[in-house]
């Protein structure tokens, strides 16, 4: 068994999900014969409390060239990250003069952009090239890198320290956390600040979001982890704040041990809160446990006897997310028809492992399904305001997570 990637005590499997594609494994039938599987296991770790992955496959055949998530695929996310653009620049750069600015996994450019636009100094590291490509055409300065404690030896000597470093969605996805942890302290300037956000382990517990395990999150975060991993390089979680993103995300600022501003009384309020939620015991894993086998065999339940009573059955979004769900409960195509999707990338190819044909949303059109699976739940707000049509057609919405649940 593998050890803790951050304090190398062993590790306790909590859920085995069998052998699992890729998250974004998106591809054509030629392909069906070699599709590349791997053991999807989450597990803890007694002694510091790290929720992660028993394996990861290499991170280069997972964020490569053809990487198909673009952060500028939701509405709702490009107005997030223009608020936490907002934030950053009052919160954290306002006293600086000719601030650097530097976003780790900076994908499409979405998030920068907001900077580049205003003239601040900047930078965004992005590993997938083809996301990396629409960000320079945005304007955004992007080199093609992975962030680790090199690449921040390499910057700091080419750009100097960064007065503001971001990472959304980001640092969750890194193997190798201590690496990435200790180029945090090595490129961040001694008075900057270091903003992330990632989906947060409370919220996967109390929404069964067991969709968030795949591939890509080697780690599920909890403060509790979090404040460990900074503080034993240097580094010291100033502020803390649950978002509402990605189906509930946490918002930490980091900065050096000891420099302004003092940490918030939030950090030690929400550490007080995940002792009393079980974050160190083994029964709370063994609990989201049964909760998982339960929540995957009533979804598809669900649509096997809407299917025996004749309902034509599709999906929305084909997001990473829905390999998990999609693959641990055997949802195929003999239950949905298609995944709609808006990703030029995954149209005309099949999901990862069911190999349900992924289409346009062009064809996402009257006459509609009768009930379509929600795979994207996280931008239910979003999607249903735009897909209002569907509901005023008698379509209904059947949402995976928080809880099974047919709207209206
Ligand atoms: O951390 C990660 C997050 C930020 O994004 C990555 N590991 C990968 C990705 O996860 P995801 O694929 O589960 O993300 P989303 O944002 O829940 O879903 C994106 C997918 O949904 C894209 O394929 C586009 C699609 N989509 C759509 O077809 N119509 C999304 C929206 C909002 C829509 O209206």
């Amino acid at each position: 068994m593998k050890s803790c990637r951050i304090c190398d005590s062993p590790l306790t499997i909590f859920l085995d999900l069998g052998m699992m594609p890729r998250g974004n494994g998106f591809l054509t039938p030629d392909e069906f014969a070699h599709e590349f599987k791997f053991p999807l296991a989450a597990a803890f770790c007694a002694s510091c409390t790290a929720v992660q992955l028993i394996e990861q496959p290499p991170a280069e055949s997972i964020f490569h060239e053809t990487y198909p998530f673009f952060t500028g695929s939701s509405v709702r996310m490009k107005t997030h990250f223009k608020e936490l653009a907002g934030e950053i620049k009052v919160r954290s750069l306002a006293d600086k003069n000719n601030p650097l600015v530097i976003e780790i996994g900076s994908n499409d450019g979405t998030l920068l952009k907001n900077f580049a636009e205003a003239g601040y100094r900047h930078l965004g590291l992005e590993p997938a090239a083809g996301a990396a490509v629409q960000a320079r055409a945005a304007g955004v300065t992007t080199e093609i890198a992975f962030f680790n404690e090199e690449i921040a030896s390499e910057i700091l000597r080419t750009h100097g320290p960064a007065d503001a470093l971001i990472g959304a969605n980001v640092f969750c996805h890194i193997d190798s956390i201590r690496s990435a942890a200790q180029g945090v302290k090595r490129l961040l300037n001694s008075s900057g600040a270091a903003t992330f956000e990632d989906p947060y382990f409370i919220d996967m517990l109390e929404k069964t979001a067991y969709d968030q395990i795949y591939d890509e999150h080697v780690f599920i975060f909890s403060v509790t982890v979090l404040d460990n991993l900074f503080k034993s390089c240097g580094l010291e979680l100033k502020d803390v704040k649950r978002i509402p993103t990605h189906g509930g995300s946490i918002r930490y600022w980091v900065g050096h041990a000891g420099s302004a501003p003092l940490r918030s009384q939030s950090v030690d309020a929400i550490l007080r809160e995940e002792e009393g939620q079980g974050v160190g015991q083994l029964e709370t894993y063994q609990k989201f446990q049964e909760k998982v086998k339960t929540a995957s065999r009533d979804l598809k339940a669900l649509l096997e006897k809407l299917k025996n009573e004749g309902a034509r059955l599709a999906g929305y979004a084909a997001t990473s997310k829905s390999t998990t769900l999609l693959n641990f409960a055997g949802i195929g195509p003999e239950l949905i028809a298609f995944i709609s999707d808006t990703t030029d990338f995954k149209q005309g190819k099949f999901s990862p492992g069911m190999h349900i044909p992924v289409v346009s949303p062009e064809k996402f059109r009257p006459p509609y399904p009768d009930y379509v699976l929600l795979l994207a739940w996280n931008h239910v707000e979003e999607i249903m305001e735009k897909e209002k049509d569907f509901v005023k057609k008698g379509g209904r919405w059947i949402l995976p997570v928080p809880r099974l649940e047919i709207k209206p």
